[in-house]
């Protein structure tokens, strides 16, 4: 295949309540779309999950679009390439800015798999005919509100209720949750709220048997998670410190972490997920996919990633409803009893809405 033509497109979309996490509240969801074309007309589409500003990492949707201008559009428009896993060889000369390369490379898995006749799932590896699900819900105004978020989630049919925590919405946010859901499968994700000295109030989370603590400490930290993890009895989850395959290797090794969230953009790329999942199915680590509060387009590709075997725990990827009036695929991801259905057309499987899309377009711009 040859890429001939991409273009971006700025997007605004507004979340339809607004989301909080320790380092501060979403109102609207502001990304990148990439819409990649071959010699034959295929397109294919990828979604930039950086945010407006860098607090989840050090990426942006301004210098993904610097980095995939000045840099990866040339390194790929017009080069002959036989399988999407040369994209990941073709940017080695790029450091880092992981999220700008899997824009486009998601992008380019789409268009192999309709060459291919098959679903992206299917061109993965993946086996699954359905995923199953849980639900991220941010830090709110008081324990009541949460409590009957998270009712309403129950009923829905979510398979683990992944809860927000900083310090002071912690211990007793977790303990009154575990009170009124006995049953129900929590998690709590403090994106890097806290530190070793805070490890007395963690090992009081043990008390609540959360399947995990995602990421408590800082972001590029390997060793105190290895030390906190001796302390506590809750598993460790690693998020937003690993970017590879080598990262995941020395965060296990260290025992840094038991289970490791995936997330597609964070990673560079479905090529590198999926060699994190094999690397971690191999060593017995469970992982799931994480979320970026992504727009269809995204989720249809963390949909596919998940059908992989050793996605054993349910995910970040809740139903296009949670987050949109209208998202810019149909159909929408639906969510029915915990369970997204896996798409079986060829390619990411949903239809792009261009006219949705283009009412949410803010910029564009295409490159030959
Ligand atoms: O840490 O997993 C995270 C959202 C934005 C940035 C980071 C994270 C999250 C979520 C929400 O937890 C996941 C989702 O619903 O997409
Ligand atoms: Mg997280």
């Amino acid at each position: 295949m040859k890429i001939t033509e991409i273009t971006i497109r700025q997007l605004k979309m507004k979340l339809k309540a607004p989301f909080t996490t320790s380092f501060g509240t979403f109102h609207d969801r502001d990304f990148l779309v990439l819409e990649a074309k071959d010699e034959s007309g295929i397109i294919g589409w990828g979604e930039s999950v950086a945010f407006h500003s860098p607090w989840y990492n050090e990426e942006t949707l301004q210098t993904n679009w610097h980095m995939l201008e000045d840099f990866l559009i040339p390194l790929l428009l017009n080069k002959e390439i036989q399988h999407p896993d040369e994209v990941n060889e073709l940017f080695k000369p790029i450091r880092k800015n992981n999220m700008a390369k899997s824009t486009i490379e998601g992008a380019i898995w789409d268009i192999y798999a309709q060459q291919t006749k098959q679903t992206l799932a299917a061109a993965l590896g993946g086996k699954k005919d359905k995923i199953e699900v849980g639900i991220s819900i941010g830090i709110q105004n008081s324990i009541d509100d949460l409590v009957m978020l998270v009712d309403g989630y129950v009923r829905e049919g979510y398979k683990r209720m992944k809860i927000k925590i900083k310090p002071g919405w912690d211990v007793e946010v977790m303990r009154t949750l575990r009170e009124t859901f006995p049953d129900t499968a929590f998690m709590a994700d403090a994106n890097s709220a806290y530190n070793l000295e805070d490890a007395a109030t963690l090992k009081q989370l043990d008390a609540f048997h959360l399947t995990m603590i995602e990421q408590p400490l800082a972001s590029d930290d390997i060793i105190d998670h290895a030390t906190l993890q001796k302390l506590i009895d809750t598993p460790i989850c690693l998020d937003e410190s690993i970017h590879s395959l080598e990262d995941a290797r020395k965060a296990v090794e260290l025992g840094s972490t038991k289970i490791i969230n995936i997330k597609i953009g964070r990673v560079g790329g479905l090529t590198e997920a999926k060699k994190i999942h094999d690397y971690c199915e191999a060593n017995n680590i469970p992982v799931w996919c994480g979320g970026m509060l992504e727009s269809g387009i995204g989720r249809a590709h963390n949909v596919a990633l998940t059908t992989l075997s050793n996605f054993i725990l349910p995910g970040d990827t809740a139903g296009s409803n949670r987050y949109w009036e209208k998202d810019i695929i149909d159909p929408e991801v639906i969510v029915k009893d915990g369970y997204i259905e896996v798409p079986q057309q060829p390619g990411i499987g949903y239809e792009i809405n261009r006219e949705t899309i283009e009412s949410f377009t803010v910029a564009k711009k295409t490159y030959q």
